[in-house]
C-alpha cells in the first residue's frame, strides 16, 4: 500500500467535506525553495507523501494528560475520536498512554501497554489510517507492532537501548524526538551553548543509533521536542531555526507544539484547550521554516491552516 493519504478511504466518513479535495499534489514550482524539499517518509505498510504538509492527529489514553487527559481512556471512544480525526484531514494517529508533561509519573510498561495496545489494534483493524504508537518503551511498541502499529514515536530518541533492535526488523516508520532527562527531571536541563545547535548535536546521536541497528534513513523523522527539556524562549528559537537543523540533518522534520504552555505563556496565560487557534500560528511558523509534519490535537484547525498557508509558501517569493 502506498499510504498517499488522498487514497485513504475512511469508513464512516460523511458530515466532513471530503479532505482528498482539499489536498494538493506535488508542486511543480521552484525546486530550489526551502519549503519545498519533498520526499517520502517509508512506513510499514507503504510510504507517506511530505510533498504537503502531513497533520498527526493526537490521540492519548491517559489519565493525566496536559489538554485531552481522561477523554479517550474507553478504546472505543478512542476509535471514534480516530474516525474524527481521519476525516478532518489527519495523515496518521499518534496514540499514547503515558503523559510526558512536565512532571508527570511514570507509567509501568503494563499499564502503558494495557492502554495503548487495544486502541492500536481496533484503529488498525477499523480504520485505514496509518496508526502510531507514542511510547519511550521497547516492550511497549514491541506489543504496539504485533497489534499492528505503523509508526513508533519515540520522545527519547532511541533512549532505550532495546528500542532500536524492536524497531528495525519492524520495517515500521521512527519519529526522534530530542529530550534530555525523563518528564520529571527535563524542566532542569534547560542549560544549552546554542540551543539549535545543541538540539540538532543531540539529535545526530538519536540518529547515530537508528543507523546503527540497521534502521534505513527514509524511515525516520526528527523532532526538536517542542517542551522538552526547553524554555519558552528556547521553543521559539527551535520553530524559528528549523531549517538549520533540517540542513544539517538531512531528514524531515516533526513539530509538536499543540496547546503547550510557551503558547500560553505568550497569549496571557490562556488555559491548555484555548490554545487551538495560538497553535495553529505555531505551526503555520515552522512549516514557513521548514518543519513538514504537525503533531495536533485540532486535526481540523491544523489541516485547514497548513493547507492554504502550504499553497502561499510553495510559491517562490520574487525580489522586490
Ligand atoms: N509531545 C508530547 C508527546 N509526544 N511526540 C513528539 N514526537 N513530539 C512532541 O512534541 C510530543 C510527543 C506531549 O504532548 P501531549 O501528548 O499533548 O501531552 P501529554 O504528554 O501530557 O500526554
Amino acid at each position: 500500500m502506498t499510504t498517499n493519504s488522498a487514497q485513504v478511504q475512511v469508513p464512516g466518513a460523511g458530515d466532513e467535506p471530503n479532505a482528498a479535495e482539499s489536498r494538493f499534489g506535488s508542486s511543480t514550482l521552484d525546486p530550489g525553495h526551502p519549503a519545498l524539499r519533498t520526499g517520502q517518509w517509508a512506513l510499514r505498510r507503504g510510504a507517506l507523501s511530505l510533498d504537503r504538509p502531513v497533520v498527526m492527529g493526537i490521540l492519548n489514553v491517559t489519565p493525566d494528560s496536559f489538554s485531552d487527559g481522561g477523554r479517550f481512556l474507553d478504546p472505543a471512544r478512542a476509535v471514534e475520536q480516530a474516525r474524527r480525526m481521519a476525516r478532518e484531514g489527519a495523515d496518521l494517529v499518534d496514540v499514547g498512554g503515558e503523559s510526558t508533561r512536565p512532571g508527570a509519573p511514570a507509567v509501568s510498561a503494563d499499564e502503558e501497554a494495557a492502554r495503548v495496545v487495544p486502541v492500536v489494534r481496533a484503529i488498525h483493524d477499523v480504520l485505514d489510517l496509518p496508526v502510531s504508537v507514542d511510547t519511550r518503551k521497547a516492550a511497549v511498541a514491541r506489543e504496539a507492532l504485533a497489534a499492528g502499529a505503523d509508526v513508533v514515536n519515540d520522545v527519547s530518541g532511541l533512549g532505550d537501548a532495546e528500542m532500536a533492535r524492536v524497531v528495525a526488523p519492524s520495517g515500521a516508520g521512527l519519529v526522534l524526538m530530542h529530550m534530555r532527562g525523563t518528564p520529571q527531571t527535563m524542566q532542569r536541563l534547560t542549560d544549552y551553548g546554542d540551543v539549535v545547535d545543541d538540539v540538532a548535536a543531540e539529535l545526530a546521536e538519536s540518529l547515530a543509533r537508528a543507523d546503527a541497528a540497521g534502521i534505513a534513513r527514509d524511515r525516520v523523522v526528527l523532532d526538536p521536542g517542542i517542551g522538552f527539556a526547553k524554555t519558552a524562549e528556547q521553543n521559539l528559537e527551535l520553530i524559528a531555526s528549523l531549517e538549520r537543523i533540517q540542513a544539517r540533518l538531512g531528514r524531515p522534520l516533526l513539530l509538536g507544539a499543540s496547546r503547550k504552555s510557551f503558547i500560553g505563556a505568550l497569549l496571557g496565560g490562556v488555559a491548555a484547550r484555548a490554545r487551538d487557534a495560538g497553535t495553529v500560528g505555531a505551526c503555520v511558523a515552522g512549516l514557513a521554516r521548514g518543519a513538514r509534519l504537525f503533531r495536533v490535537h485540532d486535526v481540523r484547525g491544523a489541516r485547514h491552516a497548513l493547507d492554504v498557508a502550504w499553497s502561499v509558501l510553495r510559491i517562490p517569493a520574487r525580489a522586490p
